[in-house]
This record gives structure tokens, sequence and C-alpha cells, in this order.
């Protein structure tokens, strides 16, 4: 498998499932600025959308959408899925909530926006983060089990400390945990990020230079 990848991304979190899962892959770096890969490559023409993250399979089909592509690593490892006769539902439900409601609360800050939009995305993201705080199974979100939801909630955590949001006890716990995972350290390493340590404790507000690429990037792509 390929994994196309923006440096802090939501990409990072196929990453993480897919050391998890113990899936081979290699990876390209796509410059959300310029729109191109690091060899070189309009990265539209591989994926038309203009967003990572992009799986490509072993037989050359290609997978978008951050949902899916979770969805397919934790098909091919099981272990990565809740257990329970309703652990895969259990499992998209929670994929759905942290990319169609939390991830894309995002987008506000992700872009210029103006200081209103911008405060009603913190105030929104706060509110969904506390629901999520409620939901906590156990350990992990769905349970005593580390998930690809897990991987995903992580990346998504990451930003909110970032951005400053104050992440709820429950949730804070829940990236320390996460974040001691070696495969998560590992793939901390190889996007050359900073762990939480390094960038302050979590909800304390202070910027990490690869989110801030990440949004510059992205403002950047916007604005062509
Ligand atoms: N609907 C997509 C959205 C993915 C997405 O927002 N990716 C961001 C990085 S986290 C990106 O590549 N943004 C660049 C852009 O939209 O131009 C998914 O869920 O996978």
């Amino acid at each position: 498998m390929k994994l196309y990848y923006a440096r802090g991304a939501c990409s990072l979190s196929d990453r993480i499932a897919l050391h998890e899962a113990g899936i081979p892959f290699v990876q390209e770096r796509v410059d959300l600025a310029s729109g191109l890969t690091e060899t070189g490559r309009n990265f539209r023409e591989l994926n038309p959308k203009g967003y990572v993250p992009l799986l490509v399979l072993d037989d050359g089909r290609t997978l978008t959408e951050n949902v899916a592509v979770l969805s397919l690593i934790a098909d091919r490892a099981p272990h990565l899925q809740p257990e329970g006769d309703l652990g895969r539902i259990r499992l998209l439900e929670a994929l759905s909530f942290i990319s169609s409601e939390l991830h894309v609360a995002f987008k506000p800050l992700f872009r210029e926006s103006g200081q209103t939009r911008r405060e009603a995305a913190l105030n929104r993201i706060a509110g969904l983060l506390q629901v999520l705080a409620g939901q906590v199974r156990g350990d992990f979100l769905l349970g005593g089990r580390f998930t690809v939801a897990d991987a995903y909630l992580f990346v998504v955590l990451r930003w909110a400390g970032q951005f400053g949001i104050v992440v709820p006890a429950r949730l804070t716990d829940h990236f320390r945990r996460v974040e001691a995972r070696p495969l998560v350290r590992q793939s901390l390493r190889e996007e050359a990020l900073p762990p939480a340590a390094a960038i302050g404790r979590i909800g304390s507000g202070l910027a990490a230079g690869a989110l801030g690429e990440v949004l510059r990037s992205a403002s950047a792509a916007r604005a062509r």
C-alpha cells in the first residue's frame, strides 16, 4: 500500500492505524500549498479531491475519505475494531462523528476566516469534545481496546491542544494513553512531529510548527 500524507494532518491517523495493523506501506508526502507530491507529481492527478489521505492499494485501486481508509485498515486488522456484536457499527458511529462533526468543525480555523467564525468554531469544538468525553467507554474511546477511532481522535486532539481549546480531562488521559503507544511515537517521529510534552500541556494553546504548516498549506491551496 501507499499512503499519501501531509505532515500532522488527518492522514497521521492512517499512518498510526497501518502501523498498529502491521500492514507494510510506503509513503509520499504531499505539499498541500503547491499541490505537488515530494516526487513532483501533481497530486490532483492522483486524487482530484486534492486532499489527504489517499491510500493506494497493492492492486492500484485508490481510496479516499478518512472514514473509509480507517475502515479498510480495521477490516484487515480486526484487533483494531471494538469487540461485541455492534463493534463494527460502533466503530462507524465513532469515525463518522469524529469526521463529519469534529474534524469538519476545525475547517474555519484551518482557513482564513473572521474572528466571529473562529470563535464559533472554537466553542463548537469544545462542546463536541465534551460530548465525546462523556462517551469514553474505558481506556479507549470504544472500550478497553485501541481501535482506529482512537488514532483519528488522537490527531484531532493534537489540533485541539495546539489551538488552545480546553480538552476535557477524560480526553487528555486518552491522548496521553494513545501517545504512549510505541507505534504512535514512531508515527510522530516519522512525520518529525514533537510529542505533546515538547509542545506543552494539551489545551495550553502553544502552537506547534507542523500544525501551522498544515494550516498555511490548506489556506494557500484554497487561495489558488
Ligand atoms: N473529507 C475528507 C477531508 C480530508 C481533509 O480535510 N484533509 C485535509 C488535511 S486534514 C487536507 O488535505 N486539506 C487540504 C485541502 O482541503 O485543500 C476526509 O475525511 O478524508
